[in-house]
Protein backbone atom coordinates (compact mmCIF):
# COMPACT_ATOMS: atom_id res chain seq x y z
CA UNK A 1 0.00 0.00 0.00
CA UNK A 2 1.26 3.24 -1.08
CA UNK A 3 1.96 5.88 1.89
CA UNK A 4 -0.79 8.05 0.09
CA UNK A 5 -3.48 5.23 0.45
CA UNK A 6 -2.35 4.29 4.12
CA UNK A 7 -2.79 8.03 5.42
CA UNK A 8 -5.94 7.50 7.16
CA UNK A 9 -8.66 10.68 6.91
CA UNK A 10 -11.14 12.22 9.79
CA UNK A 11 -13.67 9.87 8.98
CA UNK A 12 -11.35 7.19 9.92
CA UNK A 13 -11.34 8.66 13.31
CA UNK A 14 -14.79 8.60 13.53
CA UNK A 15 -16.99 6.04 15.49
CA UNK A 16 -19.96 4.61 14.62
CA UNK A 17 -21.25 6.21 18.21
CA UNK A 18 -23.89 9.32 17.75
CA UNK A 19 -22.55 11.75 19.92
CA UNK A 20 -25.20 12.34 22.69
CA UNK A 21 -24.09 16.25 23.16
CA UNK A 22 -26.83 18.96 22.92
CA UNK A 23 -27.71 20.60 19.82
CA UNK A 24 -24.84 23.68 19.72
CA UNK A 25 -22.98 22.04 21.95
CA UNK A 26 -19.11 23.41 21.68
CA UNK A 27 -18.16 19.79 22.23
CA UNK A 28 -18.74 19.40 18.47
CA UNK A 29 -16.22 21.73 17.27
CA UNK A 30 -13.41 20.25 19.44
CA UNK A 31 -14.59 16.40 18.30
CA UNK A 32 -14.11 17.28 14.72
CA UNK A 33 -10.90 19.50 14.81
CA UNK A 34 -9.19 16.43 17.02
CA UNK A 35 -10.12 13.99 14.35
CA UNK A 36 -9.00 16.26 11.66
CA UNK A 37 -5.56 16.65 13.61
CA UNK A 38 -5.20 13.25 14.26
CA UNK A 39 -5.63 12.12 10.45
CA UNK A 40 -3.11 15.52 9.14
CA UNK A 41 -0.73 14.26 11.75
CA UNK A 42 -0.70 10.59 9.91
CA UNK A 43 -1.59 8.97 13.00
CA UNK A 44 -3.07 5.49 13.11
CA UNK A 45 -6.10 4.52 15.13
CA UNK A 46 -4.36 1.65 16.58
CA UNK A 47 -1.64 3.80 18.69
CA UNK A 48 -4.04 6.42 20.28
CA UNK A 49 -5.80 6.31 23.19
CA UNK A 50 -8.20 8.81 24.37
CA UNK A 51 -8.36 8.82 28.29
CA UNK A 52 -11.82 10.45 30.09
CA UNK A 53 -12.79 11.17 33.04
CA UNK A 54 -16.58 11.77 33.65
CA UNK A 55 -18.33 14.68 31.90
CA UNK A 56 -19.98 15.50 28.96
CA UNK A 57 -16.71 16.51 27.32
CA UNK A 58 -15.66 12.81 28.71
CA UNK A 59 -17.73 11.25 26.52
CA UNK A 60 -15.18 11.75 23.80
CA UNK A 61 -13.63 8.25 23.84
CA UNK A 62 -16.81 7.28 22.46
CA UNK A 63 -16.75 9.60 19.42
CA UNK A 64 -12.68 8.61 18.31
CA UNK A 65 -12.29 5.71 16.70
CA UNK A 66 -9.28 4.46 18.66
CA UNK A 67 -8.48 2.90 21.69
CA UNK A 68 -10.23 5.05 24.85
CA UNK A 69 -10.69 4.81 28.33
CA UNK A 70 -14.15 6.23 29.92
CA UNK A 71 -12.80 6.68 33.27
CA UNK A 72 -13.54 7.96 36.64
CA UNK A 73 -14.40 11.12 37.64
CA UNK A 74 -11.47 13.20 38.29
CA UNK A 75 -9.09 10.39 37.17
CA UNK A 76 -8.15 11.25 34.29
CA UNK A 77 -4.74 12.45 34.45
CA UNK A 78 -3.85 9.61 36.53
CA UNK A 79 -5.20 6.47 34.35
CA UNK A 80 -3.54 8.29 31.66
CA UNK A 81 -0.02 8.80 33.60
CA UNK A 82 -0.27 5.03 34.33
CA UNK A 83 -0.93 3.85 30.57
CA UNK A 84 1.78 6.29 29.28
CA UNK A 85 4.51 5.05 31.60
CA UNK A 86 3.54 1.18 30.78
CA UNK A 87 3.19 2.16 27.33
CA UNK A 88 5.08 4.98 26.03
CA UNK A 89 4.87 4.46 22.57
CA UNK A 90 1.05 5.11 22.44
CA UNK A 91 -0.21 8.97 21.61
CA UNK A 92 -2.77 9.24 24.51
CA UNK A 93 -4.70 12.33 24.68
CA UNK A 94 -6.74 13.40 27.81
CA UNK A 95 -10.33 14.42 27.23
CA UNK A 96 -11.24 16.32 30.49
CA UNK A 97 -13.61 19.01 31.97
CA UNK A 98 -13.08 22.13 34.01
CA UNK A 99 -14.86 19.95 37.29
CA UNK A 100 -13.00 16.47 35.99
CA UNK A 101 -9.98 18.32 35.95
CA UNK A 102 -9.79 21.10 37.88
CA UNK A 103 -12.29 20.02 40.89
CA UNK A 104 -12.12 16.93 41.60
CA UNK A 105 -8.97 16.19 39.73
CA UNK A 106 -7.24 19.06 40.99
CA UNK A 107 -4.53 17.28 42.76
CA UNK A 108 -3.96 14.98 39.95
CA UNK A 109 -3.82 17.54 37.51
CA UNK A 110 -1.12 19.69 38.84
CA UNK A 111 1.11 16.57 39.34
CA UNK A 112 0.63 15.54 36.22
CA UNK A 113 1.83 18.60 34.85
CA UNK A 114 4.57 18.65 37.10
CA UNK A 115 5.94 15.18 35.64
CA UNK A 116 5.63 15.82 32.28
CA UNK A 117 4.82 12.77 30.49
CA UNK A 118 4.30 13.13 27.14
CA UNK A 119 0.29 13.45 26.85
CA UNK A 120 -1.87 15.80 25.62
CA UNK A 121 -4.14 17.16 27.56
CA UNK A 122 -7.54 18.84 26.30
CA UNK A 123 -9.50 21.00 28.98
CA UNK A 124 -13.12 21.25 27.54
CA UNK A 125 -14.03 24.86 29.80
CA UNK A 126 -17.33 25.25 29.85
CA UNK A 127 -17.33 27.17 33.57
CA UNK A 128 -20.19 24.75 34.38
CA UNK A 129 -21.37 21.36 35.09
CA UNK A 130 -22.63 20.28 32.45
CA UNK A 131 -23.36 16.53 32.97
CA UNK A 132 -24.98 16.98 36.68
CA UNK A 133 -27.19 19.45 35.27
CA UNK A 134 -25.49 23.02 35.66
CA UNK A 135 -23.89 23.44 39.02
CA UNK A 136 -21.07 26.16 39.43
CA UNK A 137 -17.31 24.58 38.74
CA UNK A 138 -14.05 26.10 40.19
CA UNK A 139 -14.10 27.93 36.50
CA UNK A 140 -17.36 29.53 37.09
CA UNK A 141 -17.23 33.20 37.11
CA UNK A 142 -18.26 35.90 40.31
CA UNK A 143 -21.55 36.25 40.75
CA UNK A 144 -23.05 33.79 38.37
CA UNK A 145 -26.46 32.16 39.45
CA UNK A 146 -26.52 28.57 39.44
CA UNK A 147 -28.68 25.77 40.80
CA UNK A 148 -25.91 25.62 43.25
CA UNK A 149 -25.25 29.58 43.61
CA UNK A 150 -29.12 31.08 43.41
CA UNK A 151 -27.37 34.59 45.08
CA UNK A 152 -24.29 33.90 42.72
CA UNK A 153 -20.70 32.72 42.98
CA UNK A 154 -18.54 33.88 45.44
CA UNK A 155 -16.19 31.78 44.70
CA UNK A 156 -12.91 33.76 42.91
CA UNK A 157 -12.29 31.44 39.92
CA UNK A 158 -9.24 29.53 38.36
CA UNK A 159 -7.34 30.74 35.85
CA UNK A 160 -6.36 27.72 34.41
CA UNK A 161 -3.74 29.06 32.26
CA UNK A 162 -1.89 30.50 35.40
CA UNK A 163 -2.37 27.17 37.53
CA UNK A 164 -0.56 25.27 34.33
CA UNK A 165 2.09 27.28 34.46
CA UNK A 166 2.82 27.51 38.13
CA UNK A 167 2.41 23.59 38.00
CA UNK A 168 5.34 23.92 36.12
CA UNK A 169 3.29 23.33 32.83
CA UNK A 170 5.53 22.68 29.73
CA UNK A 171 2.84 23.55 27.15
CA UNK A 172 -0.15 26.01 27.73
CA UNK A 173 -1.95 27.18 25.02
CA UNK A 174 -5.98 28.24 25.14
CA UNK A 175 -8.33 28.37 22.04
CA UNK A 176 -12.29 29.25 21.76
CA UNK A 177 -14.22 26.23 20.40
CA UNK A 178 -15.54 28.76 17.50
CA UNK A 179 -12.06 29.07 16.10
CA UNK A 180 -11.62 25.76 14.35
CA UNK A 181 -8.11 25.91 12.02
CA UNK A 182 -6.56 27.43 15.10
CA UNK A 183 -7.93 24.93 17.51
CA UNK A 184 -6.16 22.12 14.94
CA UNK A 185 -3.02 24.08 14.41
CA UNK A 186 -2.60 23.93 18.32
CA UNK A 187 -3.38 20.42 19.18
CA UNK A 188 -0.91 19.68 16.67
CA UNK A 189 1.71 21.48 17.51
CA UNK A 190 0.60 19.95 21.36
CA UNK A 191 1.15 16.39 20.10
CA UNK A 192 4.68 17.56 18.49
CA UNK A 193 5.43 18.55 22.11
CA UNK A 194 7.64 16.13 24.05
CA UNK A 195 5.87 16.33 27.60
CA UNK A 196 2.43 17.45 28.67
CA UNK A 197 0.63 19.84 26.31
CA UNK A 198 -2.62 21.35 27.98
CA UNK A 199 -5.03 23.47 25.56
CA UNK A 200 -7.60 24.47 27.50
CA UNK A 201 -10.40 25.23 25.26
CA UNK A 202 -13.43 27.85 26.16
CA UNK A 203 -16.27 25.82 25.42
CA UNK A 204 -20.32 27.04 25.57
CA UNK A 205 -22.47 24.87 26.86
CA UNK A 206 -25.55 26.39 25.55
CA UNK A 207 -28.11 24.23 27.88
CA UNK A 208 -26.42 25.56 31.81
CA UNK A 209 -24.18 28.54 30.42
CA UNK A 210 -25.10 29.88 27.33
CA UNK A 211 -23.12 32.78 26.02
CA UNK A 212 -19.99 32.30 29.11
CA UNK A 213 -17.41 33.17 26.18
CA UNK A 214 -19.76 35.98 24.16
CA UNK A 215 -17.72 38.43 25.42
CA UNK A 216 -14.77 37.28 23.19
CA UNK A 217 -16.77 35.64 20.55
CA UNK A 218 -19.53 38.35 19.81
CA UNK A 219 -18.33 39.95 16.48
CA UNK A 220 -18.89 43.50 17.69
CA UNK A 221 -16.85 42.88 20.93
CA UNK A 222 -14.29 40.15 20.17
CA UNK A 223 -11.92 42.49 18.76
CA UNK A 224 -11.01 44.47 21.26
CA UNK A 225 -11.14 41.61 24.09
CA UNK A 226 -9.41 39.11 22.47
CA UNK A 227 -5.73 39.27 22.03
CA UNK A 228 -4.17 36.22 19.34
CA UNK A 229 -0.71 35.26 20.27
CA UNK A 230 1.68 34.51 17.35
CA UNK A 231 5.01 33.14 17.92
CA UNK A 232 7.90 36.83 16.85
CA UNK A 233 4.90 38.69 16.39
CA UNK A 234 4.41 41.73 18.37
CA UNK A 235 1.50 41.99 20.66
CA UNK A 236 -1.47 43.64 18.38
CA UNK A 237 -5.54 43.63 18.34
CA UNK A 238 -8.16 46.03 18.22
CA UNK A 239 -10.97 45.96 14.92
CA UNK A 240 -8.45 47.76 12.89
CA UNK A 241 -5.04 46.30 14.64
CA UNK A 242 -4.86 49.33 15.86
CA UNK A 243 -4.27 48.71 19.43
CA UNK A 244 -0.94 47.41 21.04
CA UNK A 245 0.51 46.35 24.16
CA UNK A 246 3.90 47.25 25.72
CA UNK A 247 6.07 46.88 28.31
CA UNK A 248 6.99 49.31 31.23
CA UNK A 249 9.38 47.35 33.16
CA UNK A 250 6.50 44.28 34.13
CA UNK A 251 3.39 46.27 33.34
CA UNK A 252 1.48 45.79 30.17
CA UNK A 253 0.33 48.92 29.03
CA UNK A 254 -2.38 49.16 26.16
CA UNK A 255 -1.22 51.76 23.52
CA UNK A 256 -2.89 53.22 20.98
CA UNK A 257 -0.97 52.50 17.32
CA UNK A 258 -2.94 56.05 15.69
CA UNK A 259 -0.97 58.17 17.91
CA UNK A 260 2.55 59.35 15.83
CA UNK A 261 4.60 58.68 19.13
CA UNK A 262 4.41 55.22 19.09
CA UNK A 263 6.14 52.82 17.04
CA UNK A 264 5.41 48.70 16.15
CA UNK A 265 9.27 48.40 17.44
CA UNK A 266 8.14 49.61 20.79
CA UNK A 267 5.70 46.52 20.95
CA UNK A 268 5.94 43.32 23.53
CA UNK A 269 6.78 40.63 20.81
CA UNK A 270 5.53 37.02 22.05
CA UNK A 271 8.20 34.54 22.49
CA UNK A 272 6.52 31.54 23.35
CA UNK A 273 9.63 30.48 25.31
CA UNK A 274 9.61 32.87 27.92
CA UNK A 275 8.28 31.89 30.78
CA UNK A 276 8.28 35.45 32.75
CA UNK A 277 6.63 37.02 30.10
CA UNK A 278 4.23 33.77 29.90
CA UNK A 279 3.27 34.56 33.18
CA UNK A 280 2.54 37.71 32.73
CA UNK A 281 0.07 37.53 29.44
CA UNK A 282 -1.22 34.44 31.73
CA UNK A 283 -2.72 37.67 34.63
CA UNK A 284 -4.21 39.55 31.76
CA UNK A 285 -7.72 37.48 33.04
CA UNK A 286 -10.19 40.47 33.86
CA UNK A 287 -13.33 40.13 33.04
CA UNK A 288 -14.38 42.89 29.99
CA UNK A 289 -17.59 42.95 31.51
CA UNK A 290 -16.55 44.99 34.46
CA UNK A 291 -13.87 46.66 32.89
CA UNK A 292 -14.08 47.97 29.23
CA UNK A 293 -10.82 49.38 29.79
CA UNK A 294 -9.01 45.68 30.95
CA UNK A 295 -6.35 43.92 29.00
CA UNK A 296 -7.78 41.71 26.00
CA UNK A 297 -7.64 37.87 26.88
CA UNK A 298 -4.81 36.32 24.82
CA UNK A 299 -5.40 32.90 22.82
CA UNK A 300 -2.62 30.49 21.22
CA UNK A 301 0.45 29.03 22.41
CA UNK A 302 1.50 30.99 26.16
CA UNK A 303 4.40 28.57 26.42
CA UNK A 304 6.61 25.56 25.06
CA UNK A 305 9.66 24.86 27.16
CA UNK A 306 11.90 22.73 25.02
CA UNK A 307 14.77 21.37 27.29
CA UNK A 308 12.40 19.19 30.02
CA UNK A 309 12.57 15.79 29.60
CA UNK A 310 9.68 13.66 29.62
CA UNK A 311 8.97 11.52 32.98
CA UNK A 312 8.92 8.04 31.28
CA UNK A 313 12.03 8.56 29.40
CA UNK A 314 13.72 9.57 32.64
CA UNK A 315 12.17 6.01 33.99
CA UNK A 316 12.91 3.95 31.52
CA UNK A 317 16.59 5.47 31.97
CA UNK A 318 16.51 4.44 35.38
CA UNK A 319 15.06 0.59 34.51
CA UNK A 320 17.98 0.20 32.22
CA UNK A 321 20.52 1.19 34.27
CA UNK A 322 18.78 -0.85 37.27
CA UNK A 323 19.15 -4.06 34.69
CA UNK A 324 22.22 -3.17 33.68
CA UNK A 325 23.71 -5.75 35.77
CA UNK A 326 21.91 -8.53 34.86
CA UNK A 327 18.24 -9.57 35.33
CA UNK A 328 17.86 -10.67 38.85
CA UNK A 329 14.70 -13.71 40.10
CA UNK A 330 12.22 -13.03 42.54
CA UNK A 331 13.95 -15.02 44.98
CA UNK A 332 16.95 -13.58 44.87
CA UNK A 333 14.90 -10.39 45.53
CA UNK A 334 13.59 -11.79 48.46
CA UNK A 335 16.13 -14.24 50.05
CA UNK A 336 19.04 -10.89 49.04
CA UNK A 337 20.94 -8.66 51.11
CA UNK A 338 18.50 -5.82 51.02
CA UNK A 339 16.31 -7.15 53.92
CA UNK A 340 14.94 -5.80 57.05
CA UNK A 341 14.42 -7.18 60.23
CA UNK A 342 11.42 -5.47 62.40
CA UNK A 343 11.75 -5.97 65.95
C1 LIG B 1 -16.64 10.61 42.33
C2 LIG B 1 -17.74 11.35 41.61
N1 LIG B 1 -18.16 12.53 42.11
C3 LIG B 1 -19.11 13.22 41.46
C4 LIG B 1 -19.67 12.72 40.32
C5 LIG B 1 -20.77 13.49 39.65
N2 LIG B 1 -20.31 14.20 38.47
C6 LIG B 1 -20.30 13.60 37.26
S1 LIG B 1 -19.84 14.64 36.03
C7 LIG B 1 -19.64 15.90 37.12
C8 LIG B 1 -19.23 17.28 36.67
C9 LIG B 1 -18.84 17.39 35.27
O1 LIG B 1 -18.39 18.67 34.99
P1 LIG B 1 -17.19 18.93 34.01
O2 LIG B 1 -16.01 18.11 34.34
O3 LIG B 1 -16.95 20.40 33.98
O4 LIG B 1 -17.71 18.38 32.61
P2 LIG B 1 -18.88 18.82 31.65
O5 LIG B 1 -20.03 17.90 31.95
O6 LIG B 1 -19.22 20.26 31.94
O7 LIG B 1 -18.31 18.63 30.29
C10 LIG B 1 -19.93 15.50 38.42
C11 LIG B 1 -19.86 16.39 39.61
C12 LIG B 1 -19.21 11.48 39.84
N3 LIG B 1 -19.66 10.95 38.71
N4 LIG B 1 -18.26 10.82 40.51
S1 LIG C 1 -25.20 20.03 28.93
FE1 LIG C 1 -23.89 21.61 28.02
S2 LIG C 1 -21.83 20.71 27.92
FE2 LIG C 1 -23.32 19.03 28.23
S3 LIG C 1 -23.75 18.29 26.14
FE3 LIG C 1 -25.34 19.78 26.71
S4 LIG C 1 -24.58 21.71 25.89
FE4 LIG C 1 -22.83 20.31 25.96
Amino acid sequence: MTDTLSKLTAKDFTSNQEPKWCPGCGDYSVLHQLKNAMADMGLKTEEVVVVSGIGCSSRLPYYVATYGVHGIHGRAMAMASGLKTARPELSVWVGTGDGDALSIGGNHYIHTVRRNLDLNVILFNNEIYGLTKGQYSPTSQLGLKTVTSPNGVVDHPINTVALTLGAGGTFVARVLDRDGKFMRDIFKRAAEHRGTSVVEIYQNCPIYNDGAFGVFTDKDRKDDTSLYLEQGKPLVFGADKNKGIKLDGFTPIIVDLNDASVSEDDLWIHDENDLLKANILARFFDDPDANEDCLPRPFGIFYVEKDRYAYEDALDEQIAQAQSGGEGTLEELLAGPSTWTIK
